[in-house]
């Protein structure tokens, strides 16, 4: 096998965002460029000869070509072997929960998550460290400045190699061993749940939906839901991956998971609905005609831990993202154990894990996980979802009632405007630093910060984060306004897209009093909105009205 050292210049964009480096498909096939990219990371990374990688992606467009590339370059930077996912296929749980079972030096997981795909959709490409998670900042950017001086990058001459049947082929001196993408992660499934119990809930008239999207869940929704738990082949929405997700948007939320919230609000509505996203590590839980914010169900996941197997020995504590509400932070003090607030980002929790800091993590963008992989993960958030529910026997709804009049309400949601100019955005931004001092101004003379109404800012201030396990410092991590009576407002700019600029609004404000848990959550912080919208002037320097999604 001949081994080529191609001649390549530098591309200026190839900086990971939130979770990877995300662009659109002719972006990924200019020439090189995914080769570029690639290259980087290996030499970033740099495997011991004869290392195992692991790869995979969410089956959509350009992820078989691209695999062909990556196992050709993997050959030819000296690993020994490489995990692939049949027909390319490997959810990023899947792929963590791989990495971590054999060992290996990490894995390359192509995706670009929610991301709508297709010939001109988004592709992305991440790099998971031998812990199975998402490499950490001081990785990305390490890859970053590789990719900006890159020279050369490395590659086998050699026919592609058949990515359909399982079994182990030669690439030069490197094995490509093809696997089932799904049992591997079941069998972790099973180890961790009452499937037993799951399985009676089902099988007495317990009925579920769960939305794959067309995306990479589909394969592992129908083996773990139809093939081990025995629920009804219909139980699995839009079960078969492809390549450009049915011409939907993979994000399983209540805009983009249409299909299944108009299932769960019908008549003779299921009792519970789930969805997942393109590669498989999102969540979003619905019960008959009711919505569980991912925050809450970060909670109550947390509250009722004890009532799961793999979770009976307790938990070391609770992580989630700054924009996601405190609702765990109430259940975590109950439980009498710590509760860490990090930027957002699953590669934020990595080191927490590790250091057996927190056993659960959550992020308001339905994303749900555990110290089980270090990914976050979907069909696991189902499961735990399922579990506690054949131990209560409860509604969804009612379960989620009693939590809120147990703990009080964290009233929450988030409004993203979508595909505004870079610079409209960045304009909101930089206002909202400039009145920093406008709003705390009253703060510094001892009589509190400007007054909205009942509401009175306490502090303002741009989020940081000191990682309490290796002290690495991340600085901008979005905008905070808080109030007195323990309300707030976060701006923050998505890390995720990849046209134009998405501004995200979080709103959250606190209500201990039971008789107002049913009112509507936009009713609820209609004053917060309000306000948000005042001091960003984000109407008129967008130009838009309303936001695109709300959850
Ligand atoms: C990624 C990250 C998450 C993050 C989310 C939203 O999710 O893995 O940790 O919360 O993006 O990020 P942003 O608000 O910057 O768009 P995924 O599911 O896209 O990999």
């Amino acid at each position: 096998m001949q081994f080529r050292t191609v001649s390549t210049t530098p591309y200026t964009d190839q900086k990971p965002g939130t979770s990877g480096l995300r662009k659109r498909v002719p972006a990924f096939r200019q020439p090189h460029y995914l080769e570029n990219f690639v290259q980087s990371v290996f030499d970033t990374v740099a495997a011991p000869p004869g290392a195992t990688l692991v790869l995979g992606g969410d089956g959509r467009y350009y992820n078989r070509e691209a695999i062909q590339v990556i196992l050709k370059m993997a050959a030819a930077n000296g690993f020994g072997r490489v995990l692939l996912g049949r027909s390319g296929i490997l959810s990023t749980p899947a792929a963590s929960c791989v990495i971590r079972k054999y060992q290996t030096h990490g894995g390359i997981i192509l995706s670009a998550s929610h991301n709508p795909g297709g010939p001109d959709g988004d592709f992305g490409i991440k790099y998971n460290t031998a812990n199975g998670g998402p490499a950490p900042e001081k990785i990305t950017e390490a890859i970053f400045a590789a990719s900006r001086k890159i020279a050369q990058y490395r590659i086998a001459d050699a026919p592609d190699v058949a990515l359909d049947t399982s079994g182990d082929t030669m690439l030069g001196d490197m094995t490509v061993s093809v696997t089932d993408p799904v049992s591997d992660y079941a069998e972790l499934m099973e180890s961790l749940f009452d499937f037993g119990a799951i399985r009676k809930l089902l099988s007495g008239g317990f009925r579920i939906k769960f939305e794959a999207m067309h995306a990479v869940t589909g394969p592992y929704a129908r083996e773990i839901f139809v093939n081990r738990l025995g629920a009804p082949e219909d139980s699995v929405m839009n079960a078969v991956p492809l390549p450009d997700f049915g011409g939907g948007h993979p994000d399983p939320n209540l805009t983009y998971a249409h299909e299944l919230v108009e299932a769960l609000y019908g008549s003779n509505a299921p009792d519970f609905g789930a969805a997942s996203d393109g590669d498989g590590d999102r969540n979003m839980i619905l019960g008959r005609h009711f919505f569980v914010t991912p925050s809450d169900s970060l909670a109550i996941l947390a509250a009722n831990a004890h009532q799961v197997p793999g979770y009976q020995q307790g938990l070391a504590g609770i992580a989630r993202s700054m924009p996601t509400s405190a609702a765990a932070d109430r259940v975590a003090a109950t439980l009498n154990i710590p509760c860490y607030e990090t930027p957002t980002g699953w590669k934020f929790f990595g080191n927490l894990m590790d250091a057996g800091k927190v056993t659960l993590c959550g992020e308001e963008s339905f994303g749900t996980g555990s110290d089980h992989i270090r990914e976050k993960d979907g069909l696991w958030a189902v499961l735990f979802w399922l579990n506690i529910l054949a131990a209560r026997r409860q509604s969804v709804e009612a379960i989620v009632r009693e939590h809120w009049a147990r703990f009080g309400r964290n009233v929450y949601s988030r409004h993203d405007y979508e595909g505004i100019p870079t610079d409209a955005a960045n304009g909101v931004m930089r206002l909202l630093h400039e009145r920093f001092a406008e709003l705390q101004a009253c703060t510094e003379q001892g009589r509190g910060g400007a007054q909205f109404g009942h509401l009175q800012v306490r502090l303002c201030d741009d989020f940081s984060y000191t990682d309490p396990v290796d002290g690495s410092v991340s600085t901008g991590q979005g905008i905070r306004i808080l109030f007195v009576d323990g309300s707030r407002i976060v701006f923050r700019l998505s890390g995720t897209g990849t046209e134009g600029a998405t501004l995200r609004l979080y709103l959250e404000s606190y209500e201990p009093d039971v008789s107002k848990h049913h009112l509507d959550a936009q009713q609820a912080l209609a004053t917060l909105i309000s306000i948000a919208l005042e001091i960003s002037e984000l109407r008129q320097r967008t130009g838009r009205e309303r936001p695109t999604v709300i959850t």
